[in-house]
């Protein structure tokens, strides 16, 4: 099989769908995917450097922020800043969007970003990722507030997420179809594996955190159930990224609905919610909240806006649409 770079396959998309592109957003991507390359490789060697553990500080999010964090969040800011191709960036470990500085060199497109997420799972070698979402700056916004980036995920150019797990992978979308690759460490490239990547409508899999029952609502608690009472299985990483990345390839449902301690629930929406509601749909998949609403439909408050997430499988999706209705009734 001839092999594929995610280069070779960026520039053949671009030169498709975006024939007088100015190849901005094409080096956005290969520095997205060189500062992937250089967190995979940090957190592939975490055991053997004095790269584990907490910083001691706590982010934006009251989070304990993991020494990888703070690696991976400093290798994106300054690549993403130092692309040219960037007119702000946001990341779940900074309080408010970074602008390049004046006289610096700056984009059309503004990327938000988790950096590491999972990052709690580092320690016990769980499966991690980075999560992107990338959206051309509209005409007459100027730089230094997040006013004129808040703006809902249909507006998205491109979104995906690196997976570093027993292998490490790129899966992504500029709209038209997702596409996944897997990094060959021998030769440092991400080849073409997953080409055209499609959700089954159906799986046999559902994905909560049970530990979070007595604090759901009754309807809530009734439409997880639902998946108990057809038989499925119970799979949860608690690492967005991998637990996403299953029900993309195998099908079933994703859920992190509100609950008392996150009544808007606790999942972000312009880094985590967004990107993977993009690649769910261009996937022939489903991403509501938990109120029914597309995912991809909601406008932002803030750049740490959260929202509940039912994500995955058309079928099954429907399937917590109708359970949460019943109950209603
Ligand atoms: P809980 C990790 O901290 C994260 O943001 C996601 O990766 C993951 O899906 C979720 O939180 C897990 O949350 O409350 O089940 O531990």
């Amino acid at each position: 099989m001839t092999e594929v770079t995610v280069n070779e396959h960026i520039i053949s998309m671009q030169m498709r769908w975006s024939p007088q592109a100015t190849g901005q957003f094409t080096s956005l991507m290969l520095d997205l995917i060189m500062s992937a390359k250089l967190i995979s490789r940090n957190v592939g060697k975490a055991g053997l450097a004095d790269v584990l553990g907490a910083t001691g500080s706590v982010n934006v999010q009251g989070e304990k922020v993991q020494k990888l964090d703070e690696y991976a969040n400093g290798v994106m800011v300054y690549r993403m800043l130092a692309s040219g191709s960037v007119f702000a960036l946001g990341s779940e470990e900074i309080p408010e969007p970074i602008f390049p500085e004046d006289g610096r060199p700056r984009g059309q497109y503004f990327i938000f970003f988790d950096p590491l997420d999972g990052s709690s799972n580092i320690d016990c070698n769980v499966s991690t990722g980075t999560i992107f979402s990338i959206f051309r700056v509209n005409e007459g916004v100027k730089p230094g507030t997040a006013e004129g980036l808040l703006r809902p995920g249909c507006e998205q150019v491109a979104a995906g997420y690196f997976l570093y797990g027993p292998a490490t992978m790129l899966v992504y979308s500029t709209g038209h179809g997702v596409h996944g690759f897997t990094l060959d460490p021998s030769v440092g490239e991400f080849l073409l594996s997953h080409p055209d990547m499609k959700i089954p409508l159906k799986g046999n899999y559902f994905s909560v955190n049970y530990g979070n029952l007595h604090s759901w609502a009754p309807a809530t608690r009734n439409a997880v159930d639902a998946f108990l009472k057809k038989g499925y299985s119970q799979r949860y990483v608690g690492s967005l990224v991998a637990d996403f990345h299953r029900t993309l390839l195998y099908g079933g449902i994703f859920m992190y609905p509100a609950n008392a301690a996150r009544p808007e629930g606790k999942l972000r929406l312009m880094y985590e919610a967004n990107p993977l509601a993009f690649l769910a749909e261009q996937a022939g998949g489903v991403a509501i909240d938990d109120s029914g609403k597309r995912i991809l439909d909601k406008v932002p408050t803030g750049v740490h806006s959260r929202t509940s997430l039912i994500i995955g499988s058309r079928d099954d999706v429907l399937l917590w649409t109708d359970a949460l209705c019943s109950d209603a009734e």
